[in-house]
């Protein structure tokens, strides 16, 4: 597996964030009614590790496309994660205090503007989306909106968090329906990352299968090392409450398989990533280089 001894993982992922950044900063203005976008910006814009739009646009340059082509994607796909996390954290559902070292939106806003924020980034991604995209044909664009639709709706995240809010407390919970859990709340839209910014680029059919497998198995390794993280970090490391797996008795990896085999697991997981980019050579350091740094991550 070729690789590239002197890409720095460091400085790619902070010039990707920071143009990534920039371009959510400008793509919601504040409008009228204020508080909505206010609330919106607040959360869209409080940081976090950006992985998923970094995971489009390099999805999209290693197929041949540009950085132009998958941003307002990119961005989309940041709105949408920011929405789930905002409705996640309400006390319908998690009733976190705290997100990305910040109050959770509700805290801030009330819950009714907090629901209403997550709305308004969920709309306004697919819009963003349709009326932003720029040198890619009208196609690969429809492709991408109806992927992301499947993706956040009950075939994807929301039927994840269902299942997930109906497993919590239920000590017969098995590997089954965690890995069911998973694939549906976390490993969906990762997949949905870089299989949009694939057709954006003009991927193959084979590129496509080859990239959305890679992307499921970061996805998994991804929420176990969630899970594992909630165990082992402090809330200043993962900039929320940690231990809520716990005390909310949620089947986790760590939970059924214990710290070691989960870390193991996810370790298998990347390396299975990893050879799917085998076809890549060079060009695919950079997504290889994620891949580990997921299994690697503190938070
Ligand atoms: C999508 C319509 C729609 C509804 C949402 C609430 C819900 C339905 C789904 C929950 C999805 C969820 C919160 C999954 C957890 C995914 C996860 C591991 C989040 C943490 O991601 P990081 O670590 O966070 O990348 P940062 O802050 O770095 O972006």
């Amino acid at each position: 597996m070729p690789d590239n001894p002197t890409f720095d993982l460091d400085s790619y992922l902070q010039q990707r964030k920071s143009l990534v950044e920039q371009a959510l900063d400008e793509s919601l203005p504040v409008a009228e009614p204020t508080v909505i976008y206010e609330a919106m910006r607040y959360s869209l814009l409080a940081g976090g590790k950006r992985l998923r739009p970094i995971l489009c646009l390099a999805s999209c340059e290693l197929v041949g496309g540009t950085i132009e082509m998958a941003m307002p994607t990119a961005c989309a796909l940041e709105m949408i994660h920011t929405m789930s996390l905002i409705h996640d954290d309400l006390p319908a559902m998690d009733n976190d205090d705290y997100r990305r070292g910040q109050l959770t939106n509700h805290k801030k806003y009330g819950e009714d503007i907090a629901i209403l924020a997550g709305d308004g980034l969920l709309a306004y991604a697919f819009e963003y989306i349709a009326s932003n995209t720029q040198g890619v044909n009208p196609s690969s664009v429809l492709q991408v909106i109806s992927k992301l639709g499947h993706t956040v709706g009950a075939t994807g995240l929301v039927g994840g968090q269902v299942v997930d809010l109906a497993s919590e407390g239920d000590p017969d919970i098995g590997l089954e329906t965690l890995d069911y859990i998973h694939r549906h709340k976390t490993a969906a839209l990762l997949e949905s990352c870089v299989v949009t910014g694939a057709l954006l680029g003009g991927a193959t059919k084979q590129q496509l299968a080859g990239l959305s497998r890679y992307a499921i198995n970061i996805g998994l390794a991804f929420q176990i090392i969630d899970d594992i993280l909630d165990v082992t970090a402090t809330p200043q490391e993962l900039g929320k409450s940690a231990g809520k797996d716990i005390a909310a008795n949620k089947a986790t990896y760590p939970r059924l398989l214990g710290l070691d085999a989960s870390k193991a697991k996810a370790q298998e997981l990347t390396q299975a990533a990893m050879t799917e980019l085998d076809a890549y050579g060079e060009a695919g350091t950079p997504l290889r280089a994620i891949a580990q740094l997921i299994t690697t991550r503190k938070s």
